[in-house]
């Protein structure tokens, strides 16, 4: 018999087995969710040569049926690999995949691939037409800076659009294709944004969101109302970037609102303050709402990948809008997790400040949701900050950590805790005040996360743009699923995931969770709603069932 993996979650997507990265395609089509995703079938590693598209299918976003790959590195533009890319709907209702192959010469192409049977509802099989590549190399961009191209679009001209990143000419930068039938591509003169480095990013995503309002846009919605945000990808340090701003669709351009100095992406808003990469949106027009994933992958070592036979998740699929102030985004788990809500935690109040620990008692809390407001009733204590401290609020986590004290904060909660305390994760809020305003940072402290050596454990932070003055309290949403702690600060303002692997988990001990107020300010949990959450179906392997 296999001993049970407690480091695989209970909630998050993630194949039966192998290595899995990138999201790729989501859409909803047929009354289904598919969900695509950068696989390797032949073990639990990443292999570029061995890259597949994995495909399953779902009913809810939450439970997911294996189906066989959808694309595998079978034909002369792809037999060293079926890389990253999406999904569009065309207009007589066909799902039509657009990704990079790595070619026989090892050069990356893009192709297209079409359901083989339309009318099956869960588009089991698809065909790469021998015409592909539909966009050959370009003579100006080298063979391995082209790829990742997007969810196509139409614009005011009734053309089709993709977005595609590139290093074009020493440029990093993000290039536009345009057709009038899918396959015959033309690139456009000037790129959609162009950086002064020459940094090859990956995973481009230019969307729609509304002006006001949490609705969910069509990739080719333009007009009044309508603001563009774009997404990339930074792989030297796995981060994922965005910028709210115009896109012209008579020039292909975009332009972000915020001037943030040559158009370096770093200076960009984060997707997520923590862990997580490669994120995709796609369009749910079930629920009119407009989903993100993102990989989040292992910070342990390969070979307890290799030990465990898997790789990699996925975020859970949060629904995303603009912000009320139109300068950010809100990302937040979608609302479907709620089918997989058990038993609730003991409701509790007081948390002492200077140092009190409260337990969150009657649930298993190594899978759950919870979701806290703590009210501050008065901000006379919040410490002086300097303005200079603003720019790098990781440093700021790992200085000002959650064991120590501090004014207004730090406070928050203590996750994934082992009996003795010796494991635990602190997911905090500290106030600042900095002139004569105020500032929220949150952290992710996993420098106790695991007694285990050899595993990643940095302390994640960013601010929370919240005006805490009016609303004197803040909010926390926290996903536990056994290796990943997934938070949402200020209501979904500040993102921060974080990978942890404590050994008291891994061994099949529960795990405890606890409220706790380190600062000498007094904080009132006025809200705490703590679920244990079932385990979802997700691809179970019963070695015959629908894996291929
Ligand atoms: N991974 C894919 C690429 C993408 C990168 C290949 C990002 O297409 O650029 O698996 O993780």
């Amino acid at each position: 018999a296999r001993t049970q993996d407690h480091v695989r979650t209970a909630f998050h997507f993630q194949p039966a087995k192998n290595w899995q990265n990138d999201p790729n395609g989501p859409v909803y089509y047929n009354g289904m969710y598919h969900l695509f995703y950068q696989y390797n079938p032949h073990g639990a590693l990443w292999d570029v040569g061995n890259l597949s598209w994995g495909d399953s299918v779902s009913g809810d976003l939450v439970n997911w049926a294996a189906l066989g790959n959808a694309l595998d590195p079978t034909a002369p533009f792809d037999a060293n690999g079926c890389a990253s890319g999406s999904v569009t709907i065309l207009p007589d209702g066909t799902p039509a995949i657009l990704y990079s192959g790595i070619d026989a010469d090892r050069r990356q192409v893009q192709n297209v691939a079409f359901p083989k049977n339309p009318r099956d509802p869960l588009l089991r099989e698809w065909a790469k037409p021998a015409y592909n590549p539909v966009v050959p190399l370009p003579a100006d961009v080298s063979a391995n800076d082209f790829r990742d191209p997007t969810t196509a679009w139409v614009g005011r001209d009734g053309l089709w659009r993709f977005a595609i990143s590139a290093v074009a000419d020493g440029v990093g930068a993000t290039l536009v294709y345009r057709s009038a039938d899918f396959l015959r591509w033309e690139r456009r003169a000037a790129p959609l944004h162009a950086s002064q480095d020459a940094v090859m990013a990956e995973c481009p995503d230019l969307f729609p969101v509304a002006a006001r309002g949490a609705e969910g846009l069509d990739a080719s919605a333009r007009g009044a109302g309508v603001r563009h945000v774009l997404k990339v990808s930074m792989p030297d340090t796995l981060e994922d970037y965005y910028a709210v701003g115009t896109y012209d669709d008579a020039a292909d351009t975009f332009t972000p609102d915020e001037d943030c100095g040559g158009g370096d992406y770093r200076r960009w808003r984060r997707i997520d303050r923590g862990h997580l990469y490669a994120s995709k949106t796609f369009l749910d027009a079930r629920r009119m709402r407009r989903v993100l994933w993102a990989w989040v992958n292992e910070s342990d070592s390969e070979a307890d990948d290799v030990a465990r036979g898997w790789s990699g998740l996925q975020s859970f699929p949060r629904a995303l809008w603009l912000d009320g102030g139109g300068k950010q985004l809100v990302q937040w788990p979608v609302e479907e997790i709620e089918t997989l809500r058990t038993r609730r935690a003991a409701p509790l109040q007081e948390v002492e400040p200077g140092g009190g620990v409260r337990e969150v008692t009657g649930i298993v809390s190594s899978q759950a949701d919870v979701d806290v407001v703590f009210e501050i009733p008065s901000l006379r204590r919040a410490e002086g900050l300097d303005p200079g401290r603003l720019h790098d609020p990781d440093a700021l986590c790992r200085e000002k950590g959650g064991s120590l004290t501090g004014g207004v904060g730090p406070f928050g909660l203590l996750v994934m805790a082992s009996g003795d305390m010796r494991e635990h994760t602190a997911v905090f809020f500290r106030v600042f005040r900095i002139l004569h305003e105020y500032a929220v940072l949150m952290c992710t402290d996993l420098s106790r996360s695991s007694t285990k050596a050899g595993v990643y454990k940095p302390t994640h932070g960013g601010f929370v743009d919240v005006d805490i003055e009016k609303d004197m309290s803040i909010s926390l949403r926290t996903l536990i699923d056994h290796s990943i702690v997934e938070s949402f600060g200020g209501g979904g303002r500040t993102c921060m995931t974080a990978r942890v692997y404590p050994e008291h988990v891994a061994a099949g001990s529960s795990s405890h969770l606890y409220v706790f107020n380190n600062g000498s300010a007094a904080v009132k949990v006025s809200k705490l709603e703590a679920w244990e959450l079932a385990s979802a179906s997700v691809n179970v392997d019963d070695d015959g069932g629908l894996m291929a």
